[in-house]
């Protein structure tokens, strides 16, 4: 019998095959052609390998694998390409095969073919889910087949550094973790009442003086524009694309504290740090408001590279429908100039936008028929309903870190349901994809927030990827047990579900192998 497989998410087809298993060891090499895309990655995954076995892995542009005893095959070829799903919006078609790979594992020889540079990397992610130790202590991949394509385009995790703030070391153990899961849109909600996360050359006061604030017991900070560009350029290599956020016209006190004329009086309010929601606004009768607008989206839109820029818009109570319109509209002119897809969450779904702009969709409390009336005039819906995917939500009423608004969120809660069905009289053609989101007003450091993430995220990837004859939540809750192992290899804090049966952990004082260091296992610097 072939032991079970823990692959998070599941692959749409996978043969285990009747032959012995792989085994990682010294003399390994990684075989890829000589185009500087192939080149790139082999460059990336000897390096992985290199930290798994702690001994030098060769890569070899160009060589042929006749004599090679074991080694690491990587192929881009355009033929390789797995069609996308029937499942996959038709509009999607493309950008999720363009992520699609097939993966045979053998004795001695590993080979990845894909038509681009994600696929081969989604392909060695696999492969890296695979390994695990024979009882003689060797590092092992059973041999397999798997063929594969994500079912949507758009898998994404929402980091509010606003609130409490991550930086770049940080992140980059979250984009690490995206990697592992397929995951691959890493939204940062930048901007909040409680700080500005983000460093812009025309508003230098903005991170200077609301950098330096939080919400009570969290941490203050913010990204300069370079940690931001090597951010970018990590998530970059990872198959990880940054979507930047800075929210308006609420959520705005840090601004106002830091550039008072945005405020009628000119008072400055101050910094805050309480959690309330939705007291803040800019003012659309107000010049300043409009320059504002001009100068931190075009300044944000020049720092990062990607397609998608992300203007908020939510929660703004104290504003009527028509200057709210006015000021989401001016925001959203000022991204479409600088060539960006505009993103925002669903109250903007109120606002005409340009077409093909992401609408994200969180609260499912609130009549979504202009949510539906903006899918059908030809906007892409994002969904992150908070019930489901609320990471900050708490798992039950024990758990300590957390908030409650949108409900308790157990791992099978994250898990089983369906994402092209949740909202009612969209066309499940207009869903773009999925976003998970996790918001820090109570969460200040990595093993807290790690432990909110996980396992859930690791459920919300698979709805994410894996199409929907492929999922069940009895054969996830098996698999992921297999993760918990890699996590810790890893170093990363997670939340031990009672839902699932994870397999004993080490003792630190017991006589089993304690965990490798965080630098060169399964997860961290993948
Ligand atoms: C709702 S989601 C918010 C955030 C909070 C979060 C807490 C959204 C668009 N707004 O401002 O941080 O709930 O769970």
């Amino acid at each position: 019998m072939p032991q079970p497989l823990s692959l998070v998410p599941q692959p749409l087809r996978c043969t285990q095959l009747d032959d012995a298993p792989f085994v990682l060891g010294p003399g390994l090499a990684v075989l890829v052609g000589e185009s500087p895309d192939e080149v790139a990655v082999g460059v990336r995954v000897a390096d992985v390998l290199g930290r798994i076995t702690r001994h030098a892995v060769e890569l070899r542009p160009g060589a042929s694998d006749e004599t090679a005893a074991c080694v690491v095959v990587l192929r881009l070829d355009p033929r390789a390409a797995v069609p996308a799903h029937a499942s996959t919006p038709l509009a999607d078609a493309d950008a999720t095969t363009a992520e699609s790979y097939r993966l045979t594992v053998r004795p001695g020889r590993v080979e990845v073919v894909a038509p681009t540079p994600a696929g081969l990397l989604g392909g060695f992610v696999t492969f890296r889910q695979l390994l695990r130790y024979s009882d003689d202590g060797a590092l092992v991949a059973p041999a397999v087949h798997v063929e594969d394509v994500p079912r949507y385009r758009w898998r994404g995790l929402s980091v509010d550094v606003a609130r409490s703030f991550f930086g770049l070391e940080d992140l980059k153990v979250v984009v690490s973790l995206m990697t592992h899961h397929k995951l691959n849109v890493l939204h940062l909600h930048l901007t909040d009442d409680q700080g500005w996360r983000v460093d812009l050359p025309s508003r230098p006061r903005l991170a200077r003086t609301s950098g330096s604030t939080a919400v009570q017991g969290g941490r203050p900070g913010y990204l300069c524009a370079e940690a931001l560009t090597e951010l970018t350029a990590y998530a970059r290599a990872r198959n990880v694309t940054v979507v930047p956020e800075i929210d308006v016209p609420g959520h705005v006190n840090a601004a106002l504290h830091a550039y008072p004329e945005l405020t009628p009086t000119g008072e400055d309010p101050g910094g805050y740090t309480g959690v309330e929601v939705g007291f803040s606004r800019l003012h659309a009768d107000l010049p300043a408001t409009h320059a504002f607008l001009r100068d931190v989206f075009t300044d944000l839109a020049a720092l990062t590279p990607g397609e998608y820029v992300h203007l908020g818009g939510d929660e703004v109570l104290t504003m009527d429908a028509p200057e709210y319109a006015r000021l989401v509209g001016a925001a959203a002119e000022v991204l479409r100039t600088a060539g960006k897809t505009v993103v925002g969450w669903q109250e903007v779904a109120t606002v005409p936008l340009p077409s093909g702009s992401v609408v994200q969709l969180w609260d499912l409390r609130e009549d979504l028929q202009h949510v539906v009336a903006a899918t059908r005039a030809g906007a892409r819906l994002l969904v992150s309903p908070g019930s489901r995917t609320y990471l900050d939500m708490k798992y039950d009423a024990t758990t300590v870190a957390g908030l409650e608004w949108a409900g308790h969120i157990e791992l099978r809660d994250a898990y089983d349901w369906e994402p092209a069905t949740l909202a009612e009289g969209v066309d499940p053609q207009a869903v773009i994809g999925v976003e998970a989101a996790v918001w820090t007003e109570t969460l200040h450091d990595l093993d807290g927030l790690m432990r909110m993430l996980l396992p859930r995220l690791a459920a919300v990837a698979e709805v994410a990827w894996t199409v929907p004859e492929r999922r069940s939540w009895e054969d996830f809750r098996t698999r992921v047990a297999g993760q918990g192992p890699m996590w810790d290899a890893a170093g990363l804090a997670w939340h031990p579900s009672p839902q699932v049966d994870w397999p004993a952990r080490p003792s630190r004082f017991g006589f089993a192998p304690s965990p490798a260091p965080a630098a060169d296992p399964a997860v961290a610097g993948s």
